[in-house]
């Protein structure tokens, strides 16, 4: 038996050195990471003065009661203030700060000072519904600029949000509303999706039903698709009979740095969801950072655009805090990649001329199997920096988004961050690093991570274990709300003094970092420890396959067997020989012991709304068992298709 904690199978020669140009004129080039290596506090000190603080921080960090964390404790600002005013002040009210475009081809342009008189009339009219600074607002909103508005709105009178993306149930949004005892909910009427007007409000009616939201007062509710809707005199209120007649003035007061900005909810695998607690100083710091470093972002001349939604932590950081205290011009998209035509993305990047694109693996994934012939219609050539998160990113699909979206000249960077983290923490520098396909590379300056064994050492390079974060860093994590025992528990106890996140990983013979997908999902085959990550993505670098998932279902000679679900590309037939040609391909890429024991093809694969794929009700379907909680997937009816085409006794072969 072998003791190694995570095997590492794939080897990966490609490189990509930064572009000329990009290097000239980068924000941020080598030096940063020796500057931060030699007073990694004074690095993040220095960094906490790109924002407007009321009162500038004379502390950096308190670490005397790890692992609860302050950051900057005496400083004092508004972090609205930061995103809109300030620029409006500098001069830059002209600039645009969101360039929105509707699903059904509606669009609408909000400068930076639109945006401040917006912020400034949405707070008027929260302190108007009785919301003081630490209350709590949940906020259901489709891709609108409202969303975007609400949050800062909230920022700016220090009231908490906390996002649930629309089109969670009414009972994920109900449970969310009471841990957090929110007394308003901002919602809208509904949102565009896939060509149809879909409803959000009856699922806050539905959800303010349950005895543990019955504290909300109010539900302020944007019009934004004209359905019907049904309405509770003397708690709703229309967004636009409200807000619309505050005043345009409104003066942002300073909190202090360690002052709550919002709760984001994490679905653990089991028990009831995380609120992840993040504030305001440290937060901002980080986000604003590096969304500087990493997307190199001139914010006189760059369209940055995050496909993500609002109500995932890459919308709260990369479309909201880090964008806008920036100063960035940035787009905002409410619908789906396919509305009305599988080009639509590439057209937006088309008519704005976008410059940073930042999307998720499974969308790219997705594009691959659409076919090359999309996105060579339009043209692409304003691209000039690409950015993946949320998932591993398959070294096939890493070098497919480079060439066909990025014409074969721009940087990709792989992020990798979480909700706890707040901030990416490991990235390639699309102006200094040598891209390697897969790879998420190095800890940025000012952060410390490594990789370590079973009992915590940090591993040789050339293998795997568990990815650690072995010293604090502005936007982590403060607590899970209310509950700090969990906290403790759930992040610190694993490796004591390192924060432990969940994930596999390995350090390749240079010592970079590649992530290798969620630590409950390693499969133990035959004594090895193998990652999903490396088996997916030898599955995706073969011609015929679009998406892979792998899952261990139990088995009695192997203690796990690999069981692997495809999605072919769209030209591929699922045939005869088409599992024997993947295993053969599989054994060709990693080696015999990651071929998988059964293949299946599939239409779809089960995925949260943030793209992430949900192995764990694979696994259920691979054992034959009833599935799990449901209740974060996007859309439930996959997992019917896909038991309906599970043969119910394993194959022998
Ligand atoms: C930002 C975000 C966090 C988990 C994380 C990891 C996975 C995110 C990744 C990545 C490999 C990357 N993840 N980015 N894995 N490479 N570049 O995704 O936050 O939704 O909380 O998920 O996502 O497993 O632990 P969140």
């Amino acid at each position: 038996m072998s003791k190694e904690s995570l095997a590492n199978l794939l080897t990966e020669e490609r490189r990509f050195a930064p572009p000329a140009e990009v290097a000239a004129d980068a924000n941020i080039t080598a030096a940063a990471y020796e500057v931060a290596a030699e007073d990694r506090l004074g690095f993040w000190a220095e960094q906490a003065r790109r924002l407007s603080w009321e009162q500038e921080p004379t502390e950096t960090l308190d670490w005397s009661n790890p692992p609860f964390a302050k950051w900057f404790a005496d400083g004092r600002l508004n972090v609205a203030y930061n995103c809109v005013d300030r620029h409006v002040e500098a001069g830059h009210g002209d600039r645009v700060a969101l360039y929105f475009e509707g699903e059904p081809g509606d669009s609408r342009v909000l400068t930076y000072a639109d945006l401040q008189r917006e912020v400034s009339k949405a707070a008027n009219a929260l302190t108007e519904l009785g919301v003081a600074a630490g209350d709590r607002v949940a906020i259901y909103l489709p891709m609108i600029p409202e969303a975007v508005i609400a949050m800062l709105a909230c920022a700016r009178i220090g009231a908490p949000h906390s996002l649930v993306f629309g089109g969670f149930s009414a009972d994920a949004l109900a449970t969310r509303i009471e841990d957090a005892d929110a007394r308003l909910v901002i919602t809208a009427d509904g949102g565009f999706r896939r060509g149809q007007p879909s409803a959000l409000k009856p699922a806050v009616d539905e959800a303010l039903t349950r005895p543990g939201a019955a504290r909300v007062r109010s539900v302020l509710v944007v019009r934004r698709t004209g359905q019907e809707t049904p309405w509770t005199e003397g708690r709703d209120v229309w967004w636009h009979e409200l807000v619309d007649r505050q005043s345009e003035e409104h003066t942002p007061q300073a909190f202090e740095a360690e002052h709550p900005l919002f709760i984001l909810y994490t679905s653990g695998t089991t028990g009831k969801p995380k609120g992840i607690l993040h504030t305001s100083g440290g937060y901002l710091t980080q986000t604003s950072f590096t969304h500087h470093a990493v997307f190199d972002l001139k914010p006189e001349t760059d369209v940055y655009w995050c496909t993500a939604d609002v109500g995932w932590v890459t919308g709260h950081s990369y479309i909201v805090y880090g964008p806008l205290s920036n100063g960035a011009t940035q787009v905002l998209y409410e619908g789906t990649p396919n509305t009305p035509h599988n080009g639509r993305w590439w057209e937006i990047v088309q008519k704005y001329h976008v410059t940073i694109l930042y999307t998720a693996p499974t969308a790219i994934r997705t594009c691959m199997k659409w076919g090359d012939d999309v996105p060579a219609g339009f043209d692409l050539s304003s691209l000039r920096i690409l950015g993946s998160v949320g998932e591993p990113i398959n070294p096939e699909a890493w070098v497919w988004y480079r060439k066909h979206i990025g014409g074969d000249r721009t940087p990709v960077v792989d992020t990798w961050w979480q909700t706890e983290t707040g901030a990416v923490m490991i990235s390639p520098l699309p102006g200094v690093t040598v891209a390697k396909p897969g790879s998420a590379q190095v800890p940025l300056p000012g952060i410390s991570a490594t990789v370590v064994d079973d009992e915590g050492r940090p591993v040789a390079n050339g293998s795997g274990g568990y990815l650690t974060l072995t010293e604090p860093w502005p936007s982590m994590l403060r607590t899970i709300w209310g509950d700090d025992q969990r906290f403790v528990d759930t992040y610190w106890s694993r490796f004591p003094g390192q924060y432990f996140a969940g994930d596999g990983a390995k350090k390749d013979d240079d010592g970079d970092i590649w992530l290798l997908g969620r630590v409950d999902d390693v499969m133990l085959v035959s004594g090895h420890n193998i990652s999903t990550t490396e088996v997916e993505s030898a599955l995706v670098s073969h011609p015929k396959v679009a998406e892979a998932a792998v899952v261990g279902a139990t088995d009695p000679q192997t203690t796990q067997a690999i069981c692997a679900f495809v999605m072919l590309r769209g030209t591929a037939a699922e045939d005869e020989g088409l599992a024997d040609e993947l295993r053969a391909h599989v054994a060709k890429e990693l080696g015999p012991i990651a071929k998988p024991k059964r293949i299946l093809a599939v239409d779809e694969l089960p995925k949260t709304r943030s793209g992430k794929i949900m192995r764990r009700l694979l696994r259920d379907v691979a054992e034959n068992r009833e599935l799990g909680d449901v209740t974060t997937l996007t859309d439930t009816t996959v997992m019917e298709l896909i038991q309906r085409k599970m043969p119910s006794a394993p194959s022998e072969d």
